[in-house]
């Protein structure tokens, strides 16, 4: 029997990365995409060597390339079962009246538009055989706005729309659709909201224990493997030291 497949966007690093790596081992053949192509190729060491693994390379804000990449893929690939629209992040920590066009540009295209771009391609195949699954990552920003939050608060928000409203429209072809909404987790996140400045972004993860992209993954995990009739529909997890999205219990 063919092995199933599961495509993981922005797989070249944190939750994308640690999500390839446990569909990987719980037995799902593997595309990940992202822009850097060296990353995938070390990607594809962390595997189990009988998974099957196709990297693709492209920014998720190109539509054509979107569309001609994920619309010829091979026969063998065609057929995905589980779809991750995880490639995203902020850019900037701006009050509104100061924010960058080009921050908001980015995340707009990147976090929303470049989610429905993958969507579009790949859900006619689910619809087409009634099965599969979409997980879209949003954020605890998606739920709460906080100050300077302001346009990537926005972009998350719509993405958890958008979740509800694929549930929906999905809903008569047995498609599961899941909103998963963390807090702070520790990955190269806050280095490209901070535009590279090492040190502010390691500040964001002090005095407390952030969550890991490990423990997003642990959670794809379970709900990929729930029973057909389960959906867990919408998910919000934090670290334990985290009450909102403003709200950080910190040691010192
Ligand atoms: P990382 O920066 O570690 O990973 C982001 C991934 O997205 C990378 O693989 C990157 O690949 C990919 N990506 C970014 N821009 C593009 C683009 N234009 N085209 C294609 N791929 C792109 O961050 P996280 O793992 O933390 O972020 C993953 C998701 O989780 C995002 O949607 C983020 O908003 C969300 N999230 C993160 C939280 C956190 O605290 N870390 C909390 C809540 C939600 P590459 O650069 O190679 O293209
Ligand atoms: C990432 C978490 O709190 O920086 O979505 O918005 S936060």
């Amino acid at each position: 029997m063919e092995k199933k497949i599961a495509l993981i966007t922005g797989a070249t690093s944190g939750i994308g990365r640690a999500t390839a790596i446990k569909l990987a081992q719980m037995g799902f053949d593997i595309i990940a995409t992202g822009r850097r192509a060296e990353r995938l190729g070390l990607l594809k060491e962390e595997l189990p060597e009988n998974v099957d693994f196709l990297p693709l390379t492209f920014d998720v804000r190109d539509r054509d390339k979107v569309m001609e990449i994920l619309g010829s893929l091979p026969k063998k690939w065609s057929n995905i079962s589980v779809l991750v629209n995880n490639a995203g992040n902020a850019h900037g920590l701006d009050p509104i009246q100061t924010g960058s066009l080009d921050d908001w540009d980015a995340m707009m295209d990147i976090n929303v538009k470049g989610l429905l771009y993958v969507s579009k391609v790949i859900i006619p195949g689910m619809t087409e055989r009634k099965s599969g699954i979409i997980i879209n990552i949003g954020s605890i920003a998606g739920k709460e706005v906080y100050p300077n939050g302001n346009v990537y608060c926005g972009s998350k928000h719509a993405v958890d729309a958008i979740t509800d409203g694929m549930r929906i429209d999905l809903n008569p072809f047995g498609i599961k659709v899941i909103g998963i909404h963390p807090g702070l987790v520790e990955t190269e996140f806050s280095q490209v909201r901070f535009k590279g400045d090492e040190e502010r972004a390691e500040k964001v993860y002090q005095g407390f224990e952030p969550l890991l992209a490990e423990d997003i993954a642990e959670i794809i995990e379970f709900v990929v493997s729930r029973p057909r009739h389960v959906v867990l529909a919408d998910i919000v997890v934090l670290p334990t030291a985290q009450a909102s999205a403003t709200l950080v219990k910190k040691s010192a």
